[in-house]
Formats: structure tokens, sequence, C-alpha cells
């Protein structure tokens, strides 16, 4: 690589590129708006920094730019470098150009990380070695390695919007549902055209029968995952529900390590995926009855006088709290009072509202969208934050046989820095009750 090239965003990802391009031979220059941008310490010191607002005249003096998935491509100083010719891509192209081994990829409004963990973990109960990485919170470019089997990656909307050139071998769109409209001028149908970038060159497309927009516009497509009992799909045998394969009856719902429906869904793309990259059966079944979940979902946390308090944190949109409730409901005797709030990124609400006095009894409403969440119906409350919402849960509202249920249908950031961070601060106040 010999271009004159500039990382746009100085984050995880940003810090990570600049390392990689280092290794290569580069210097990049480093733009971002923030005045303390996340990785500013880690920075070589070879490297210049440049803070403040971003310069279309001078990014467009660049041969390339790699640009963070945080910031949208439609920022004028983006357009305006584009104009000027200069190329605009992301860490997972370069990913892309530099990465030798076969390669499977993961979008969808939710389940993401659930499935590139199962995944990755079945690539390694078959004896290789895998590289996983992308928006599951590990920059690609830090696990190329020569030694490397094959790669797994959680790719997100925005990194698919910088990525035109890499060629999955097997390759899955899990689901769609509101999330980021903020950033797509509330057009599902743009959110979901840079979800279907990850099919561009792909060897196996996978789909799941449950949602349509996961099928590419063509129509065509490799294999499929859904509730009956075609290609990746379930059975119920005497009473018993089976994951199967071309329907053959594999492996118990009950005998995964993860509950739902949604995890059985999660579980078949795990295993249509790990078919691609040619991994044994056994290897599969053995990570589906042993994985029991990542942190952050659907945690539970305390039980306390007959109520249990679980942390669904990374319920970051109206999908994944769904899926929690829905997840939850069968096994709660009592009621489910759910606690929600945080930036809601232009999603619709209404299908919270449905629920309320319903599968969800009571919601508790905090954080920046908290007074929207708390307008849509009368067994809402709106409070000062996370602390009160479960202070209250505790003190005012939980009966023996009720679930206190942290799934925000929101983005954490207006009030934490992070989604794990939110969780742990939920943890700790439940603890301390
Ligand atoms: N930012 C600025 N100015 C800049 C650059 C960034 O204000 O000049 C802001 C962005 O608007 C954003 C934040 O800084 O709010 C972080 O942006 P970033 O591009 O620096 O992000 P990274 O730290 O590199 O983290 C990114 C992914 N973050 C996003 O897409 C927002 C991480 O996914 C991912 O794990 C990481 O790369 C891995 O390389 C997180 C995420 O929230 C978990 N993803 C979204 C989601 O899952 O819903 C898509
Ligand atoms: P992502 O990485 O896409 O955010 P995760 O695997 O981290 O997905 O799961 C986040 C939350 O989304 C979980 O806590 C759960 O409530 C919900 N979820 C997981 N899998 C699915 C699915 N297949 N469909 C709908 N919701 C899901």
């Amino acid at each position: 690589m010999t271009e004159s090239v500039a990382v746009v965003g100085l984050g995880k990802s940003g810090l990570s590129t600049v390392n990689f391009l280092l290794a290569h031979g580069v210097i990049p220059v480093v733009f971002d708006t923030r005045e303390k941008p996340a990785g500013e310490n880690e920075l070589d010191k070879r490297v210049t920094l440049c803070k403040g607002e971003l310069d279309g005249d001078k990014l467009g003096q660049f041969d390339c730019l790699v640009v963070g998935p945080g910031l949208s491509l439609k920022l004028p100083a983006l357009v305006k470098a584009r104009e000027c010719g200069t190329e605009i891509i992301g860490d997972i192209e370069l990913f892309a150009r530099y990465a030798k081994a076969p390669t499977v990829g993961i979008t969808g409004s939710n389940g993401k990380s659930t499935v590139t963990t199962l995944t990755a973990l079945m690539v390694e109960a078959d004896g290789k070695k895998c590289g996983m990485g992308g928006n599951i919170g590990i920059p690609a470019l830090d696990v190329i390695a020569d030694d490397v089997d094959a790669y797994v990656l959680e790719l997100s909307s925005f990194e698919l919007e910088t990525t035109s050139s890499l060629k999955l071998a097997g390759a899955v769109i899990l689901n769609l549902s509101e999330d980021h409209l903020d950033r797509y001028d509330g057009s599902m149908q743009l959110y979901l055209e840079a979800k279907q970038r990850i099919f561009r060159n792909a060897d196996k497309i996978i789909v799941s029968r449950e949602d349509k927009a996961t099928i590419p516009p063509s129509g065509e497509y490799y294999s499929s995952f859904g509730c009956d009992d075609r290609d990746y799909g379930r059975i119920v045998k005497n009473g018993e529900v089976w994951l199967s394969v071309n329907g053959e009856p594999l492996i118990k719902n009950t005998d995964l390590g993860i509950a739902g429906l949604h995890n059985e869904l999660n579980a078949l793309a795990s295993m249509a995926l790990a078919d691609t990259l040619g991994i044994s059966r056994e290897a599969q079944l053995k990570v589906l009855s042993s994985f029991k979940g990542l942190p952050h979902r659907c945690q539970l946390v305390r039980e306390i006088d007959g109520v249990r308090y679980y942390n669904d944190s990374k319920a970051t949109n109206v999908g994944s709290t769904l899926a929690a409730v829905a997840g939850l409901k069968d096994g709660v005797s009592g009621r489910i009072i759910l606690l929600a709030g945080g930036l809601g990124k232009g999603q619709d609400f209404t299908p919270i509202k449905n629920m309320l006095g319903k599968e969800i009894s009571y919601m508790l409403c905090f954080g920046r969208d908290g007074a929207m969440l708390a307008s849509l119906g009368e067994q809402t409350r709106l409070t000062d934050d996370m602390a009160e919402a479960v202070r209250i849960a505790h003190d005012e509202l939980a009966r023996p046989g009720d679930v206190v249920l942290l799934a925000p249908a929101c983005a954490s950031l207006d009030q934490f820095k992070s989604f794990e961070e939110r969780g742990d601060v939920f943890a700790e106040l439940v603890r301390k009750l």
C-alpha cells in the first residue's frame, strides 16, 4: 500500500486500522471530531491526530479514507472528499483485501453476537483456529493472522456500507426490525439495502424463512433456517421440539444451552454457517449444548423474595426487547415489569405499546426517550434514571413470581459508555437491594 491514507474516527476500529496500516508500512493521518477521541492515549507517536470539525477539502487531498462505522457517510466533509476522487472504505474492506482464510459473515438486527460466538466456538471445537471479530467489539483487523483457519465476522449495517470486496464463504441476514433509523433518514429500505450488501460476492447465502426481508432481491439463496422442518429447521416429535437439518432431528431444544425461540433460530443459523466452513456436526452439537449465552443477554442477576431480576441490556432496539419478553414469558408465574429507555434512534415504539397491560404488565421508563415510552399507555411511569426505576420496581411494584427485566429497547449512550456499562450498573443496583 503506497497511497496517502487518512483514518477518520479514532474509536476501537480507528485505532486498530492505524496499527494495521503502520504494520504495513503506511503512516496515516488521523481525524476525529471529538475533543477526546477514545483511542488517543494509545496512538502511536508517529501519527498526527487532527481534532475538530472535519474539512472536506483537507480530506479530499488523501488517496484513501478509512472511516469508522460511527460516522455517517452523508457527513458533508465525506461527501466532499468523495467528490474530490478520494476512495472511502472501512476497516472491514481492508480486512477483505488482506485476510486469506475462508470467512463467514453475520448481520441482522438482532442475534448477531450470539450467532457469531456460537459459530466461532464451533470452528474451535472442530480443532481449527478461528479469528472472530467485527461489530462484536473486536476489530476485524486485530484478528488477521497467518495461522487462522477460518474467520467469523459480525457485520453491522454501518460496516457493510463501507465494504465492497468482501467475499464470504457463508453469509446470513438473521432478521430485520427497526434500528438505526436515525442514520437512514427514517427509511427501513435504506437500512435493509445496507444489510443486503453482505450478500455481494458471497458464495453461500443463508436466509431466514421467518423473515422475507432477509432474502436477496434476486430471490436466490443457498439455504435457509426457520420454524418448519425444511433445511435447517424444527420438528415436533412426541410433544418435544428438536432442531433438525433436512428433516433429521439432531438436538432437543431443552438440551440447548440457550433458551427461547429466537435462540433456537440463532442455533440453526450457526449450524448453517458452520456447514459452509465444513465444520463437523459433532463439534456443532457439542457447542450448542454447552454454550450458556453471552453476558447482558437475558442474564438472571438475582432472585429476591421470589422476584427474579434479569439483565438484557443488549436489547438496544424494540425487536430484541420483544424477543426477550417472548423468551421469558412462559416461565413467569407472575408479571413482567419492564425497565426501558435511552436513545430510541427514531424507532416506532408501537409494538411495545401493544404488549402493555398484557405480556408487559408495567413499564418503568428513563433516559432521553423515556418520556416517549412513558406516553405509550397507562401502565407506565417516567423515572429520573435507571437507579430510581430499579428502586420503584423493588419497593413498590414487584411481588413474588414477578420478573423485573432490563431490556431497554434503546441505545445506552445518553447515560452510559456502553450497553455493557448499563448492564453492570443494573446488576450492581440489584445486588445492593
Ligand atoms: N464519533 C465521533 N467523531 C468521530 C468518530 C466517532 O463523534 O470523529 C462517535 C460516533 O458517532 C460514535 C462513537 O464515536 O457515537 C464511536 O464511533 P466509532 O466509529 O469510533 O466506533 P468504534 O469505537 O470504532 O466501534 C465500532 C462499532 N461502533 C459503532 O458502529 C457505533 C462497535 O460496535 C464495534 O464493536 C467496533 O467498531 C469494532 O471494531 C458497537 C455498536 O454499538 C458495539 N455497534 C452498533 C450496534 O451494534 O448496534 C452498530
Ligand atoms: P446483536 O449482536 O445483534 O445485538 P445479540 O446476540 O447480542 O444480538 O442479542 C441481543 C439481544 O437481542 C438479546 O439480548 C435478545 O434479547 C435479542 N435477540 C437475540 N437473538 C435474537 C433473534 N434471533 N431475534 C430477535 N431478538 C434476538
